[in-house]
């Protein structure tokens, strides 16, 4: 339990999928020992995701926790046996274990980021989790998740920042894949990385591919497979995660559309940077490239 951020806590769901689990205790109250059990490593992982996702909403968005009002983050580990996901279930986290070949246990830094932003999408834009809303509410997790994973890289020199999204979770036998790649989305052979392939993928987790590529092209530069559309430079993850909050929290409703996204982006751009600004420019660059207009 985290005294300094809102009472948050890590449970042990005991390889049960009944949630909130029980309390999970040391002996000598310094976690992360070589000498601590290794059940408590998910644990650990679980609880160090959930406060970086915290500092991060507070230093670099402004905002207190999912609600802007504080509320604990609760987060539950060894979630059933053998579970190769990861959840927010509308109230809490759950991680499973994985199975030791698709997965490893699912508490890396981009994930836990992943799973706290479903909670912050849901007490903001409430982005409905189907159609291009639900594509939408997948890419804020991506885009949230990467952002605390590079700002959890300025503070520990041992986190690697990427543009890969679970790269440390999964396939733990296999080097250098990654759940879904943000640099160049089509790379995991599922998701879709433009607007004219929409009808082909409108699953959430692959139509996020858009929306993902459109943030990786705005805040690093870059070129789109599919349009061979170039961004040239990008305005940084600072920047990045600032706007696309702000279009989340104070722009985008339930139904929002990948084309309503772009126009909100646009606006949370023209509210802090202006309407003339080189953000401005870079994030219609981005939208454009990805065919979203
Ligand atoms: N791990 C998945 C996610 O966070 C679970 C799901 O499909 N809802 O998106
Ligand atoms: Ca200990
Ligand atoms: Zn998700
Ligand atoms: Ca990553």
């Amino acid at each position: 339990t985290d005294s300094t951020r809102g009472n948050s806590r890590t449970l042990d769901a005991n390889n049960t999928s009944s949630v909130p689990g029980s309390a999970i205790t040391d002996n000598n109250n310094t976690w992360g020992e070589a000498t601590d059990s290794s059940r408590q490593r998910a644990a650990i992982d679980a609880h160090y995701g959930m406060q970086l996702t915290w500092d991060f909403y507070r230093d670099v968005l402004g905002r207190n926790s999912i609600d802007g009002n504080g509320a604990a983050l609760i987060n539950n580990v060894h979630v059933n046996r053998n579970y190769n996901n990861a959840y927010w279930d509308g109230s809490q986290m759950s991680y499973g274990d994985g199975d030791g070949r698709t997965f490893s246990p699912l508490a890396s830094i981009d994930v836990a980021g992943h799973e706290n932003t479903h909670g912050l999408t849901e007490r903001t834009a409430g982005l409905i989790y189907r159609n291009e809303s639900g594509g939408l509410n997948e890419a804020m997790s991506d885009i949230m998740g990467t952002a605390i994973e590079w700002y959890a890289s300025q503070r520990n020199p041992n986190v690697q920042f990427d543009w890969k999204v679970g790269e440390d979770i999964y396939t733990p036998g296999v080097e250098g894949d990654a759940l879904r790649y943000m640099d160049d989305p089509t790379r995991d052979n599922y998701s879709i990385d433009h607007y004219s392939n929409y009808p082909r993928q409108t699953e959430v987790h692959g139509s996020s591919g858009i929306a993902n590529n459109a943030f990786y092209l705005f805040v690093n530069g870059g070129t789109n497979r599919t349009s061979g559309l170039t961004v040239t430079g990008g305005v940084g993850m600072e920047k990045g995660a600032k706007i696309f909050y702000r279009a989340l929290a104070f722009y985008m409703t339930p139904n929002t559309t990948f084309a309503q996204a772009s126009q909100a982006t646009l606006q949370a751009a023209t509210d802090l940077y202006g309407a003339n600004s080189p953000e401005v420019q870079k994030l219609k660059e981005a939208w454009t490239a990805v065919g979203v207009n």
